[in-house]
């Protein structure tokens, strides 16, 4: 009965699925609840049938067998059709989503390089015009997490943020649960899709895909922050070092990365 609190009344109305975060995130939303609906409705019919059969043929005193209905043509092609247009709508709407999520036809306002490195993860974020003054002319910034050591992923809110996604080593797969999407980070692939968060909040983002021994650490944070405060953060990184003239792609990289190198060293 615990679990039927108020606070997660709204979760039973979204089918279990995380409260959107992203713009993206509402189709995905949608697609869930109208398949739920459509299944459940269609749950009900069959259901409601197979009870009707149940109590209408039940064996009664006489044991006489009902009438047995065999090679009913209209019915027969009534069950073909249905569930053949049941899967062309699923179809239909679940392509019509994916559209509307990996489109990319929306200039955004910045593409953040996505590194998924064995067994973390590198946030490559581009400097603006006076940032970049103050980064000695320098174009990055980055953060960039270790097995022992969980980045956070800053993005300003109400903006469009393209993540470009690449890999090193291995298959992982970059995901947060309250963004509604995930995607495999593929070596030799630039994978990439795009977010609009609608509001500020600390979230939580992991590797999807089983990439080896310690994929179970390949956690990171995301923060939702203001358009100012996402400045201050960048300006913050550029204070403390943390800046390139290039994304930090990994693989060679990776050694030279904080933290990284030193934690290589201990093992
Ligand atoms: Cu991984």
């Amino acid at each position: 009965m615990a679990g039927c609190s108020s606070e997660t009344s709204a979760e039973w109305k979204r089918f279990a699925m995380p409260d959107p975060v992203t713009k993206q995130g509402e189709s995905t939303l949608a697609l869930w609840r109208g398949a739920w609906i459509a299944a459940l409705i269609t749950g009900v019919v069959v259901w409601g049938l197979i009870a009707w059969v149940v109590v209408r043929y039940r064996r009664r005193h006489d044991d006489e067998v009902p009438v047995q209905t065999r090679y009913n043509l209209p019915l027969e092609i009534f069950y073909t059709i249905a569930p053949v247009m049941m899967v062309i709508v699923f179809f239909a709407h679940t392509v019509r989503v994916q559209n509307i999520v990996l489109d990319d036809s929306v200039q955004p306002d910045q593409t953040i390089q996505v590194v998924g490195q064995q067994w973390s993860w590198t946030f490559n974020y581009p400097l603006p015009d006076d940032i970049k003054a103050e980064a000695g002319g320098q174009g990055f910034a980055y953060e960039s997490g270790t097995a022992s050591y969980i980045p956070t992923l800053v993005l300003p809110n109400d903006e469009t943020t393209r993540f470009q996604l690449t890999s090193p080593d291995v298959i992982h797969d970059f995901g947060v649960p309250g963004f509604l999407i995930k995607m495999d980070v593929i070596p030799g692939r630039k994978n990439s899709f795009q977010v609009t968060p609608q509001r500020t909040g600390e979230f939580a983002g992991k590797c999807y895909e089983l990439c080896g021994v310690y994929h179970s650490r390949m956690l990171f944070n995301v923060k939702v922050v203001s358009p100012a405060e996402y400045d201050a953060y960048l300006r913050d990184r550029v204070k403390q070092g943390y800046v390139s003239d290039q994304p930090l792609l990994g693989g060679s990289d990776a050694t030279t990365q904080a933290g990284l190198k030193s934690e290589g060293e201990a093992q």
